[in-house]
C-alpha cells in the first residue's frame, strides 16, 4: 500500500498546464484561455452574453426580468463564472421568450468556452440547502442532452416570474450546452428557495464538472477520444 508520505513525496510530474503557463502572465490569468461572447438575434429578443469560466463571480446582467437575473447572480457567484449578460426581449407579451433565449445564448456561449472539453472533469454533482430546501443537481459535459426535471414548485410566481419558466430556462440551456442535467428536489417548500437552492448547485456542479483536471490536463475526457 501507498503511505501518504510517499505520494507527497511523488515528483509533481502531472502538473505540466501550470509550468506551461508562459512567464508573462500574472498568475491569476489561466493557461486556458476559457471566454466565449454569443450575441442572438430573432424577431423577439436581442440577447448578448459574455462569459469567462475562469472568473472571480463577476456579474453583470440585466434581462429584464428580475428573478431570472437573481438566479444568474447566483450562478456566478457560486460557479465562479464571470457573467455579463444583457436582453431586450417582447416582455410586453410575457417573459417566456426573454427567459428561453437567456437559456439558448447561455448555453451557446458556455459551449463555446469549454471548447473541444480538452482536461475538464466532465462530470459535476452538489447537493445545495436553503433553509428548508434540499436540490441536487448531478451533470456531464457528454455531448448528449439530456433534463431530467424533478422540481415541485408550489406556486404559479415567484415576484412577477413565471415559475414554469424554471423548466423551459434548463431545458434551453441543456440542449445548446449539450449537457446531461438531472435535478432532484429532495425537500422544499418555498418555491423561491426551491429555485435559489436549485442554481447554487448547477452552479457548484458546473464548477466541478468545467475544472481542469491536472492529470489528464490534455486529454478530452472520453474513452471514445471525443465528446
Ligand atoms: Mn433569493
Amino acid at each position: 500500500m501507498i503511505s501518504l508520505q510517499t505520494l507527497a513525496n511523488r515528483p509533481k510530474s502531472t502538473m505540466q498546464i501550470h509550468e506551461t503557463r508562459p512567464s508573462n502572465l500574472p498568475l491569476t490569468i489561466p493557461t486556458l484561455s476559457r471566454r466565449a461572447t454569443v450575441k442572438r438575434t430573432t424577431g423577439e429578443t436581442d440577447i448578448q452574453v459574455a462569459i469567462d469560466l475562469d472568473g472571480t463571480g463577476k456579474c453583470l446582467v440585466d434581462t429584464g426580468l428580475p428573478f431570472l437575473d437573481h438566479m444568474l447572480h447566483q450562478l456566478a457567484s457560486h460557479g465562479l463564472i464571470d457573467l455579463e449578460i444583457t436582453a431586450k426581449g417582447d416582455l410586453h407579451i410575457d417573459g417566456h421568450h426573454t427567459n428561453e433565449d437567456v437559456g439558448i445564448t447561455l448555453g451557446q456561449a458556455l459551449s463555446q468556452a469549454l471548447g473541444d472539453r480538452k482536461g475538464i472533469s466532465r462530470f459535476g454533482h452538489f447537493i445545495a440547502p436553503l433553509d428548508e430546501a434540499l436540490v441536487q443537481v448531478t451533470l456531464d459535459f457528454s455531448g448528449r442532452p439530456h433534463l431530467s426535471y424533478g422540481l415541485e414548485i408550489p406556486t404559479p410566481l415567484v415576484g412577477t416570474y413565471d415559475t414554469q419558466l424554471v423548466r423551459e430556462f434548463f431545458v434551453a440551456i441543456v440542449n445548446h450546452s449539450q449537457m446531461t442535467l438531472h435535478i432532484r428536489q429532495l425537500d422544499g417548500i418555498n418555491s423561491h428557495h426551491i429555485i435559489e437552492a436549485t442554481f447554487k448547485a448547477f452552479a457548484r456542479a458546473i464548477r466541478m464538472a468545467t475544472e481542469v483536471d491536472p492529470r489528464r490536463a490534455h486529454l478530452i475526457p472520453s474513452s471514445k477520444g471525443v465528446i
